[in-house]
């Protein structure tokens, strides 16, 4: 891959670089510096300063320094700190599922649809359970997009439906049968107690039960998903930060075409 992630041509100017131990680079090459911040349940002081320190240490970071640090109330106080990573990782033995479609734009996707499926797609969107993050959602399905990217409601061969946020999944799955529902993209963003896993199961479990998940394209999308873990989850595919609705789009009309060609 010339050019790329992998190119060495492109790192030629420090040979010092060795990807199967890649660490942290802060001033030069390999010298693991890092920048962590994390707040101590204990009272502002010299010892907060050398407790901060030793973990630092513990967590696998030499010549650990405090450089900034705070009370944030009485009892707990916030540091910055830098220091060098012990650790490396082998990045050559990384290898990391990810969504299998081309990314097309706009006019692209609309002109495939136009030509080889001859209908609009119905894509019902939302964020769902007690999610109420709606801005992740907006950016994929609003018209007006997001970041120089069109939303889905922009599409020609898009009918798009964005239920908004704090949707129920039987809610969700009642309006998908309705508007006769091509596909659905589920927004989550809230991770506390594992949270979005319960909801994400619990949309799979009722579509399987209403004899619907093969019928549909089920996509889930948040600054904590991953495709991975959304294929685990029984999804068709995860988006994850830095998402347009380009990607999704895409794969929306070469998933449904993949499936109308078995
Ligand atoms: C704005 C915001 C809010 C607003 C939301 C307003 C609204 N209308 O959406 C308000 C103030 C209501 C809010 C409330 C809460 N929030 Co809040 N919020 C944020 C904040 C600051 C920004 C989120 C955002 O808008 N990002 C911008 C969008 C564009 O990015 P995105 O969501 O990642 O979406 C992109 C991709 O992920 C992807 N994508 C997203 N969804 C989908 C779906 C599909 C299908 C696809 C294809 C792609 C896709 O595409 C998008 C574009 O690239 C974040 C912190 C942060 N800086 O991220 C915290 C944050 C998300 N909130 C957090 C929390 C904890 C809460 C509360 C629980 C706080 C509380 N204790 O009350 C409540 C939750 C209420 C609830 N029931 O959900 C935490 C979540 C922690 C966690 N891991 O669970 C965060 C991370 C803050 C923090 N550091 O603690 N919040």
């Amino acid at each position: 891959m010339s050019g790329g992630l992998y190119s060495m041509e492109a790192r030629d100017f420090d040979t010092t670089l060795d990807l199967k131990k890649i660490k942290p680079y802060g001033d030069t090459m390999n010298d693991g510096k890092t920048q962590v911040s994390f707040t101590l349940p204990v009272p502002c002081g010299n010892e907060a300063i050398e407790a901060a320190k030793q973990l630092m240490k513990k967590m696998g970071f030499e010549n650990p320094q405090v450089v900034f640090y705070k009370e944030l109330t009485e009892g707990f106080t916030f540091f910055n700190c830098y220091g060098s990573s012990v650790h490396s990782v082998d990045f050559t033995s990384i290898h990391v599922p990810k969504v299998e479609a081309t990314t097309w734009d706009m006019h692209q996707t609309d002109e495939y649809v136009k030509e080889n499926i001859g209908r609009k797609l119905v894509v019902v969107g939302a964020s769902t359970g007690t999610d109420a993050h709606t801005v992740g959602i907006d950016a994929i399905m609003n018209m007006k997009g997001y970041a120089g990217h069109y939303g889905l409601e922009r599409y020609e061969g898009i009918e798009a439906y964005n239920l908004g946020s704090q949707v129920p999944n039987d809610e969700f799955i009642a309006k998908a049968i309705e508007l006769k529902a091509d596909a659905l993209l589920v927004s989550q963003t809230v991770t506390q107690k594992d949270v979005h896993i319960q909801n994400l199961v619990e949309l799979i479990e009722m579509l399987e039960a209403e004899g619907l998940r093969n019928k549909l394209i089920v996509c889930c999308g948040g600054p904590r998903i991953s495709h991975e873990l959304a294929k685990e989850l029984g999804y068709d595919a995860g988006f994850g930060m830095n998402t347009y609705a380009d990607d999704v789009a895409s794969f929306i009309a070469q998933e449904f075409m993949r499936r109308s060609k078995k």
